[in-house]
Parts: structure tokens; C-alpha cells; sequence
């Protein structure tokens, strides 16, 4: 019976020393030590042997199958190795290649002209708020003093989720979240997305960005609006610039202004831009009306406040000489690229 093991043993000697690779290896490890490998087989025959015999050939098919084992794991230590050293030097990676290069986005000139606005404002004591897009009737025109049927409300069409909610046509109605929310003094800003059923030219958009301004105390005027506008509009556009003050009409505000900012493509002189005006309006501002302000609990005997909404497109225009706000939306990476440079709107993240 040992003469069988033995041979199994020179066998599997003369076989090891073929074996070139992991994969023959595995084969090997089937062929011998598998569930119809050469050890299995000479299990049924324990049965025909006595039990001296049997302790003996219990014995040795033990040892032989540890004695496989150990040469297959001691082999396959030495494979892996070797094969580890091909793939490394197969593989290898030439570091002094030139890199591929990728394109890095940058960010979008309207978030960066919103982000110097922000910063503008905050230097000045101004805190950040948000509103929703998705506004209430009741916030964009109501509590602004546009009750239901006004005809003031012709000036801003927009697009109605049903006849009490609608897509906000100005951040105006932040202002009246923040009344009710506060008591006392405010000096706010809020940016965000305003939408109108305005016809898109080279000017208007029907999705657009504005910038509310709030601010509310007992002894504001309308010296101090025009003060922080012009204040605004130089750290904005420079030294140079000329602000116009025109009154206007808003029903949340009395007095009303709209205020423009001289043309950058005529420098004032009028041009087809500018509507031979020489001047771009920015924004509509004005004392908060009386009104508006009971509307939210503050007494208007005692409280005033100055508010202002500006087109962060029409500011990034005017700044960046760009002809037409479609350019903002249109995703051209041309037109995108042209602010990645230096000196233009260079991302700093
Ligand atoms: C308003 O939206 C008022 N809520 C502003 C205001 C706030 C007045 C607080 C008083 C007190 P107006 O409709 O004029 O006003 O819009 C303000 C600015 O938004 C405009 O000056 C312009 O810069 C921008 N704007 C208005 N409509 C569009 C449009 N369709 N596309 C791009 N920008 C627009």
C-alpha cells in the first residue's frame, strides 16, 4: 500500500518541477490534493486493510498530503514573487511623460459678480438672507402693497404656479419675510433668482438675478440710499463712474428712483447700447412705503426704511462689457473662457 504513496509522492516530485506558472500550479493543487485528485482515490481502499494496516496508511496519506502542501505553498510564494517583478516591470509607468492635460472649469461670471456685490455690502454691515423662488402671492405683490386687481401688477407678469403661488418677479418679497421676522433695526442684502414674462433681447431675460437691499431704522432717509448707492456703484465700476438718479414709481416704495450707471461701451456719449441715453439702468430703489411696513408690524410713525433691487446681469454687463445677457445662459465655453484668463474673472478656487 506505502509502494502506492511513494509513487504518488515521485510522481508529484517530477511534476512539481514542470510547473512554470500560478496557473499550473492551481492545476497541480486539483490534480493531487482535489476532490478527484490522486490522494482522494486511495481513500476507499482504507476500508479493505486491518487495523494495523490501517494506522500505517492513515499515517502516511497524512504525510503526503502535508508534504504536497508545504512544496505547493513554498512554490507558490516564489510564483507570486516572480510574477509580481514581471508585472512591475511590464507595467511600468513613465513619470517623465508630459501629463495629459485637462481643462479646469472656472466659476461662472454671474456668481462671481454676485459674490463682489455680497462682499461690497458686507463690508458696509449688510448680513446675507435667502428667500424662496417659488414665492406666495401674498409676499410678491400683497403685502407690498399690489392687493389683488392693482394695476401696478401689469409691470410684472410672471409665471403662476395657481392663484396663490407663483415664481417670484423680484426679491422684494424678502423684504416683507424679514419685517415679519424682525423688531427693530435691519440692514440686509439678498441675492437670488427672479423669473418675468418678459420677452429675451439683448437686455432682458424671461430668468434673471437681482440683489435686494433692506434697510430699516428710525432715522434713515433718502440721503442715506443715495449715499450707499454711489458708495456701491465706486467700488464697483471705479472712481469714474457716473450714477443718475431718476424718480420712478414702485407701490412699496415712496418716494421712488431707478438709478442707472454710464455706459461702458460710450463712456456716456450715447450709443445704440445705451439707447443713445449714455446711461444703464441697474436697479429700482426708494424710502419703503408706509404701508409695507404696518403690513408687517412696524409702526411707521416710528420706523423708515430705504430698499433697493438690482440685476446682477445688468451690473456683470456693465462691468465685463458684455453686449448681451443670453451670453449668460448659453453656456459657451468660448464665452465662459474669456473670464478664466487673467486679468478677466479668474476663478480662485
Ligand atoms: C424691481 O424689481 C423692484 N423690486 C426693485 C425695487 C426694490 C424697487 C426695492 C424699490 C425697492 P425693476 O422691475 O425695475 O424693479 O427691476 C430691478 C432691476 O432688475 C432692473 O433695474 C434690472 O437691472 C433688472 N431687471 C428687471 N427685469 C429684467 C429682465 N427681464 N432681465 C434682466 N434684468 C432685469
Amino acid at each position: 500500500m506505502n509502494e502506492k504513496v511513494k509513487d504518488i509522492k515521485n510522481k508529484f516530485e517530477s511534476d512539481l518541477k514542470n510547473v512554470k506558472n500560478t496557473k499550473e500550479l492551481n492545476e497541480l493543487r486539483v490534480e493531487y490534493l482535489g476532490k478527484k485528485g490522486y490522494i482522494q482515490k486511495l481513500n476507499p481502499l482504507i476500508k479493505d486493510l486491518s487495523n494495523e494496516e490501517k494506522k500505517e496508511f492513515g499515517k502516511s496519506l497524512n504525510d503526503i498530503k502535508n508534504f504536497i502542501s508545504k512544496e505547493l505553498e513554498e512554490l507558490k510564494m516564489k510564483l507570486d514573487k516572480k510574477e509580481l517583478e514581471e508585472k512591475l516591470v511590464s507595467e511600468k509607468i513613465d513619470t517623465s511623460l508630459p501629463a495629459t492635460k485637462f481643462s479646469k472649469g472656472s466659476i461662472h461670471p454671474l456668481t462671481k459678480v454676485r459674490r463682489e456685490i455680497e462682499e461690497i455690502f458686507i463690508s458696509m454691515g449688510y448680513d446675507v438672507v435667502e428667500g424662496p423662488e417659488v414665492e406666495f402671492d401674498l409676499y410678491n405683490f400683497e403685502k407690498l402693497n399690489l392687493p389683488k386687481n392693482h394695476p401696478a401688477r401689469d409691470m410684472q407678469d410672471t409665471f403662476y404656479v395657481n392663484d396663490e403661488v407663483l415664481l417670484r418677479t423680484h426679491t422684494s418679497p424678502v423684504q416683507v419675510r424679514t419685517l415679519e421676522k424682525s423688531e427693530g433695526d435691519i440692514r440686509i442684502i439678498c441675492p437670488g433668482k427672479t423669473y418675468r414674462r418678459d420677452s429675451d433681447d439683448p437686455t432682458h431675460s424671461h430668468q434673471f438675478t437681482q440683489v435686494e437691499g433692506l434697510v430699516v431704522s428710525k432715522d434713515v432717509s433718502l440721503s442715506h440710499l443715495k449715499g450707499t448707492l454711489e458708495e456701491f456703484a465706486k467700488k464697483m465700476f471705479g472712481d469714474s463712474v457716473k450714477v443718475r438718479f431718476r424718480p420712478n414709481y414702485f407701490p412699496f416704495t415712496e418716494p421712488s428712483i431707478e438709478v442707472d450707471i454710464s455706459c461702458f461701451k460710450c463712456k456716456g456719449e450715447g450709443c445704440s447700447f445705451c439707447s443713445k441715453t449714455g446711461f444703464i439702468e441697474i436697479l429700482g430703489a426708494g424710502m419703503v412705503h408706509p404701508n409695507v411696513l404696518k403690513m408687517s408690524g412696524y409702526d411707521p410713525e416710528v420706523y423708515r426704511g430705504f430698499a433697493f433691487g438690482m440685476g446682477i446681469e445688468r451690473v456683470a454687463m456693465i462691468r465685463h462689457e458684455i453686449n448681451d445677457i443670453r451670453d449668460f445662459y448659453t453656456n459657451d465655453i468660448r464665452f465662459l473662457n474669456q473670464f478664466n484668463r487673467k486679468g478677466g474673472l479668474e476663478d480662485e478656487a
